[in-house]
């Protein structure tokens, strides 16, 4: 059931960096045809900094790891992929459906391939009001159990950032932010958390991944790579998008795993389009980060 494709097949025999992407983001994240362009640059992007891209998804009920540039066509024009989570992988393979790799998912995949490193835009976590809803990301849950390291733009403040920490330690996923020690919130570059350590190199992080896996640590790490200064947004703008959003969701009823999904469409209507711009950018920027962990990771094999 897993599909590998040939060249991301030929790179991890070879011990060379590959770094996985997720399609949530393409299917649910962005709109078409912004999705498959963004997820082509992105791909661009970490064959620039010397990786081998591998997009993974669930379709017909295959896993694949790698996408050709039909599937990947194919992936951002069909409505209605149903969003994979752990829950959901079982009767999607079973029936031969299409699913939208979550974070959770795609890690998932990653280390049945053996990919170590995966560049998202942003991570799943606690929800605001979790304390009754119960509603936390199963994104937690997997960094916690399964060894890839994600490198994300931090998590976007529809969550709570700080319990979103909070879980994270408890079930010991080292968390780091990238050349700072500002946690970041996504569309802005500080969230008014700190996190212990800064990885300040590629090396650094490579080195932090290598040192985890050999005590037999498992789970993952997240690291947070905060969105260029040039493309950050105003806080006060994309705060007052945030609550507007939440207040619909509550409004109109959403639950469960149309939360995220709602929420994203609703900030982007709201800024008329500014959070789009920021989103592919912080993506682009992670990308360049992650294909640079990849290397440096592929070196100490
Ligand atoms: N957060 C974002 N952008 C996203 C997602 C989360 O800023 O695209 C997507 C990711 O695929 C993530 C998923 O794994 O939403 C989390 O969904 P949920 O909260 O239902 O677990
Ligand atoms: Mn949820």
């Amino acid at each position: 059931m897993l599909e590998i494709l040939q060249e991301v097949k030929e790179a991890l025999e070879q011990n060379k960096p590959v770094v996985a992407l997720e399609s949530t983001i393409i299917s649910h994240g962005m709109p078409y045809p912004q999705n498959v362009e963004t997820a082509r640059k992105v791909e661009a992007i970490i064959r620039e900094h010397g990786a081998v891209p591998a997009t993974i998804a669930i379709i017909g009920g295959k896993l694949k790891v790698g996408l050709t540039a039909d599937e990947l066509e194919y992936f951002g024009q069909t409505k209605g992929i149903l969003k994979a989570s752990r829950r959901d992988m079982p009767f999607i393979v079973a029936n031969g459906l299409d699913g939208a790799t979550t974070v959770a998912t795609t890690m998932i995949i990653a280390e049945m391939a053996g990919i170590k490193v995966f560049v998202t835009g942003g991570i799943g976590g606690v929800h605001r009001g979790a304390e009754t809803s119960f509603d936390i990301s199963a994104d937690l849950q997997e960094l916690a159990k399964t060894n890839v390291a994600v490198v994300s733009a931090g998590v976007k403040s529809i969550l709570d950032i700080g319990l979103t920490l909070e879980y994270l330690e408890t079930q010991g996923v080292p968390v780091f932010a990238y050349q700072t020690k500002d946690f970041p919130a996504f569309y802005t570059r500080k969230s008014g958390f700190e996190v212990l350590y800064s990885l300040d190199t590629p090396e650094m992080a490579a080195q932090t991944m290598k040192a985890k896996w050999a005590m037999n640590l498992a789970g993952g790490m997240v690291i947070a790579n905060p969105v260029p200064e040039a493309y950050e947004m105003d806080t006060e703008q994309i705060n007052t998008a945030i609550e507007n959003a939440l207040k619909a969701c509550e409004q109109e009823g959403i639950k469960g795993k149309d939360i995220t999904p709602f929420l994203l469409a609703r900030i982007k209507e709201v800024t008329g389009g500014s959070s789009l711009d920021t989103n592919i950018q912080l993506v682009f920027n992670n990308a360049r980060v992650g294909a640079q962990i990849a290397v440096a990771y592929s070196k100490l094999l």
